[in-house]
């Protein structure tokens, strides 16, 4: 089983006329909205600072980007970028989780960058344009791909996210506060499976199903090769794993996701499912940015059986 390329890949590339995103333009956020696409993606340009660009779409696939970046570091703490935003919607408020990549290293120990470190961001919006940020899901570590599910579970906040090499859960009342009594590790790297032996990290918005939570998710083997795969967790539990495949269900092949700006990458944080497919947006060689789509039912049997 893989997803399907579409055939307008790639879909956005980078704007030569644009100091903000002259280089490179990938790891998009996507939902939809009130009948449109919205997209709030990643962007380097000439200083090789990452801020979020918006674009518009009737189709997904067709894209009308803003002129000016919607979201750009403000302080120490982001002073390095803004990157991979994912976007969950929770009643009527938008939720963007995202990468800080900063100047000054905040919390305890060893900083996680030499010069500085990373911090777990979560924000919101009503709009999808302007994001008032809450503050860090957690300081003091190299923690990434955190992602909201778009309902609360048991009366708490869930969110995916990444100690490497494991994705964890972690669970709030208020978004504020994360207790690290919440936390817990669902699954990591598997040694003997190859494309998935190193490191593991969740994709886009976990997609809730008759028999649970359809994830996607991304993973890298020792020549550093970016795949995706999918599995499927328990919707009242999520910690617990029901099935997951051996098998990935996307990999670099065209010369734009193997060549690029880091090589050998597909990177997918968005997963929309719109009329039964499967929307999964993502950056190619941390330099473009593609589509491949499936069939709901299709990722949904092979995560139960594949
Ligand atoms: C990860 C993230 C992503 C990036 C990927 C591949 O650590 O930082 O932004 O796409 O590496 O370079």
């Amino acid at each position: 089983m893989r997803l399907i390329r579409h055939p307008a890949n790639p879909l956005l590339s980078p704007d030569p006329t644009s100091d903000w995103e002259t280089y490179n333009v990938f790891n998009p956020a996507v939902i939809q909205h009130n009948g449109l696409f919205h997209m709030n993606y990643r962007a380097q340009g000439l200083d090789w600072i990452s801020r979020i660009g918006h674009a518009v779409s009737e189709d997904g696939i067709h894209w009308n980007r803003m002129r000016a970046p919607i979201l750009v570091p403000q302080d120490a703490r982001d002073a390095r970028g803004i990157e991979d935003p994912r976007i969950t919607k929770l009643g009527d408020t938008f939720y963007m989780t995202y990468t800080a990549y900063g100047t000054e290293f905040y919390g305890q120990g060893e900083a996680t960058h030499s010069g500085g470190g990373v911090t777990p961001m979560i924000a919101k919006s009503e709009n999808l344009l302007t994001w008032e940020r809450l503050g860090a899901f957690v300081v003091g570590e190299d923690n990434k791909d955190h992602v909201l599910f778009p309902r609360k579970i048991n009366g708490r906040y869930t969110l995916l996210h990444r100690r490497k090499p494991n994705i964890w859960l972690a669970e709030s009342e208020d978004l504020q506060v994360w207790p690290e009594e919440w936390m817990r590790p669902i699954f990591g790297p598997r040694a003997e499976n190859g494309w998935d032996s190193l490191t593991v990290g969740a994709g886009g918005v976990p997609i809730e199903t008759d028999f649970g939570w359809l994830i996607i998710y991304h993973a890298y083997d020792s020549t550093h090769t970016y795949r995706l795969g999918a599995c499927l967790l328990d919707l009242e539990n999520p910690a617990t794993v029901i099935h997951r495949p051996n098998d990935f269900i996307f990999e670099p092949a065209e010369i734009w996701e193997i060549k690029g700006d880091v090589p050998n990458v597909v990177f997918s944080s968005a997963n929309p499912v719109v009329d039964n497919l499967v929307y999964v947006y993502y950056g190619a060689a941390d330099h473009l940015i593609g589509l491949a789509t499936i069939g709901f039912n299709d990722l949904l049997s092979f995560a139960r059986f594949g």
